[in-house]
């Protein structure tokens, strides 16, 4: 649903001339340093990026899931970690709070989070519990009017920057699966809380990642998400549905940078006598990219709209960040190919981009949770 297409039209404008004037230039000095550049940290607070989905009555833009796809297509057009910065902030850490939070826990942390003061991260995924999110073993001991936490979570993105986590613990030993765990909200400062050393990825450098380690952690009672004990893990999932149409979107934007970069190329490179865009064979590259792009972006808004309108959309999300993030892996290879030996050396950034978009088809359910999610989703619905 988009409310105002004028306003909206005006945030797409604003967030386009920032990546093309600001972000796009700086891409290879935060691929070689590691770091976004604390100017354009900044820019992105004042232009609102990590108040995008917080309720306006806290202080956000409160996008509807179309408006906020639409964003995150333009925010695609260059390197994903621009976006992991806010995204956490906007997505999977905020949202909990959004849609299962208490008034007064609202009031007190979206604020902070909407002006990007307080960076949100998502604690769910532990070094034995991946795919399989009911198994986490954290654990969250009750203690008079505290919860004392204790175990490890892996691979937490924006966990160096992070002043909140969205925590989710087991609270209720003795039930195993989904209905044991609790969410939290957990001040990153507490006493008992590590991190470990940021993790060496593949790509996305400038999006960083590490371990959190919870040794005896006091947390508050009232941190819990909701204040209700073991319904934390739907709280994640629901969270998740909404991120991976977030995903989505963000793939069906650095797929059209891709596919425009791949394209100039093919039109200015000449072999045979002629530019190599005349050639059949890098034609069909193009035109299956061109094709598959569409059909992502359109499953995309519809997802969105859909979603907009409070329709269940657990199973069309998880299609959404399935064939988006498999398209634009299948875009980034052509993109490779068709720049050839120029895209195989950094130089050119399509290497860079091949890197960085392969995470997309991990986090956040891997291709092949997103396939389960769909054929049980599939058998549940025919029963
Ligand atoms: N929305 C709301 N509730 C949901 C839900 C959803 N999308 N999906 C599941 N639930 C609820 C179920 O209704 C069930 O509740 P009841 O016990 O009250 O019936 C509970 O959650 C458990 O669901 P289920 O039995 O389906 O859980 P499983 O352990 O079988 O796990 C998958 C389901 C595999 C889908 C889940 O573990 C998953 O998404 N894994 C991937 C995790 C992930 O994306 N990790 C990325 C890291 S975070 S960046």
């Amino acid at each position: 649903m988009i409310r105002d297409p004028d306003t909206l039209n005006a945030l797409l404008d604003s967030v386009r001339r920032f990546v093309r004037e600001r972000l796009v230039p700086a891409e290879n000095e935060v691929a070689e340093t590691d770091e976004i550049p604390p100017a354009i940290v900044q820019e992105m607070k004042d232009l609102g990026l990590f108040g995008l989905t917080i309720p306006e009555a806290y202080g956000g833009l409160e996008l509807t899931m179309e408006e906020e796809s639409l964003v995150m297509i333009e925010m695609g057009q260059t390197s994903p970690a621009f976006r992991s910065l806010f995204g956490t902030t906007v997505g999977i850490g905020s949202q909990g709070i959004v849609m299962d939070g208490s008034d007064a826990q609202k009031a007190r942390y979206l604020p902070k989070m909407a002006t990007g003061e307080l960076i949100a991260s998502f604690a769910l995924t532990e070094p034995d519990a991946g795919s399989d999110a009911a198994s986490i073993r954290t654990t969250a001991r009750r203690d008079g009017d505290h919860y004392v936490v204790n175990g490890s979570k892996r691979y937490i993105t924006n966990a160096p920057h992070a002043g909140l986590f969205t925590l989710m613990a087991r609270t209720d030993p003795a039930v195993k699966g989904a209905g044991g765990i609790t969410a939290f909200i957990v001040d990153a400062a507490s006493p008992g809380i590590t991190l470990g050393r940021r993790d060496r990825k593949m790509g996305q450098r400038g999006a960083h990642t590490c371990d959190v380690i919870f040794d005896e952690v006091r947390v508050p009672a009232e941190n819990i998400i909701g204040g209700v004990e073991g319904r934390g893990f739907r709280t994640a999932m629901k969270v998740l549905d909404k991120g991976r149409i977030h995903i989505g979107a963000i793939c069906v934007g650095v797929a059209e940078r891709m596919l425009a970069d791949a394209l100039r190329y093919a039109m200015e490179r000449r072999q045979f006598g002629v530019a190599i865009a005349e050639h059949q064979l890098v034609q069909a590259m193009l035109a299956d990219s061109r094709t598959e792009l569409y059909a992502a972006r359109c499953m995309v808004l519809d997802a969105a709209r859909r979603r907009d309108a409070g329709e269940d959309i657990s199973v069309d999300a998880a299609c959404v960040k399935y064939y988006a993030s498999e398209m634009c892996g299948r875009v980034a290879d052509r993109a490779v190919q068709i720049f050839g030996g120029a895209g195989y050396v950094a130089d050119s950034g399509i290497e860079r981009f091949y890197r960085d978009v392969r995470l997309f088809r991990i986090y956040e359910g891997t291709s092949q949770i997103q396939q389960l999610v769909i054929a049980r989703g599939m058998v549940r619905a025919a029963a």
